[in-house]
């Protein structure tokens, strides 16, 4: 069994999108970053860097004892490898995927994740940089146009690269962005949409939590944490 600890955001989704897809037993160990769970010792000993997602197999294929792992994209791919599922084997289709995950992973993620923050959160708004991280995410939604151009998903079958990707595409108003100009994004994203299992993973989300994670009290939490030792 797994133990995914989750919260309901982007990062969050991607692996439920996977645990879903796979059809394997995990469990949800929420963890409501809202009011600072990511900081308990115990969550800390499994995710060092107090950011959900992180999860432990208790079954690991080695037969040695309970796995953590944290980082979604670690997380995605130790799935994939120990699932043999929506990573290719040959070296071609994995480097391929690989390369995707990673581009999420360094540049669509952190970048749609700062758009957001300077868009819907900053205290004041700071022209320079709302400009800065939404001309940002436009390149990279435009990369992802062209690279979707004659292609069906990201790299080959579908895969984590996709499972990766959608999640951040979701708030693609937030940050204002327009799905009409990045044709060939825009059919991956509904193609994405109406799988089954995106659609369970993102019900299962509403189940768990139906507040906004960044409110007025979480905000002092989330934003500008510190990790200097006293
Ligand atoms: N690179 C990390 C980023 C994880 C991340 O930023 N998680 C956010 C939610 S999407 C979080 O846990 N935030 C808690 C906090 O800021 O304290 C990953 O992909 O797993």
């Amino acid at each position: 069994m797994i133990d995914l600890y989750y919260w309901t955001t982007p990062n969050g989704h991607k692996i439920t999108i996977f645990l879903e897809e796979a059809g394997l037993p995990y469990s949800i160990k929420p963890v409501d970053i809202s009011k600072g769970e990511q900081f308990t010792p115990e969550f800390l000993k499994i995710s060092p860097n107090n950011r959900i997602p992180a999860m432990v197999d208790n079954d690991p294929v080695d037969g040695k004892g309970p796995l953590s792992v944290f980082e979604s994209g670690a997380i995605l791919q130790y799935l994939a490898e120990k699932t043999g599922k929506f990573l290719p084997a040959d070296v071609r289709g994995r480097s391929e995927v690989m390369q995707w995950l990673f581009w999420q992973m360094g540049g669509l993620g952190p970048m749609a994740g700062q758009n957001g923050h300077f868009n819907n959160y900053a205290p004041e708004k700071i022209p320079y940089a709302i400009e800065r991280y939404v001309k940002e995410t436009e390149r990279l939604y435009g990369v992802l146009d062209e690279r979707l151009e004659a292609r069906d998903f990201i790299a080959g079958d579908y895969s984590i690269a996709d499972m990766a990707c959608y999640p951040w595409i979701v708030p693609h108003e937030r940050h204002k962005q327009k799905l009409d100009e990045f044709p060939n994004l825009k059919r991956w994203f509904s193609t994405i949409e109406q799988r089954p299992a995106v659609q369970r993973a993102y019900d299962l989300a509403k189940k768990i939590n139906t507040q906004p994670t960044v409110n007025q009290d979480s905000k002092s939490i989330l934003f500008g944490q510190g990790r200097r030792r006293a």
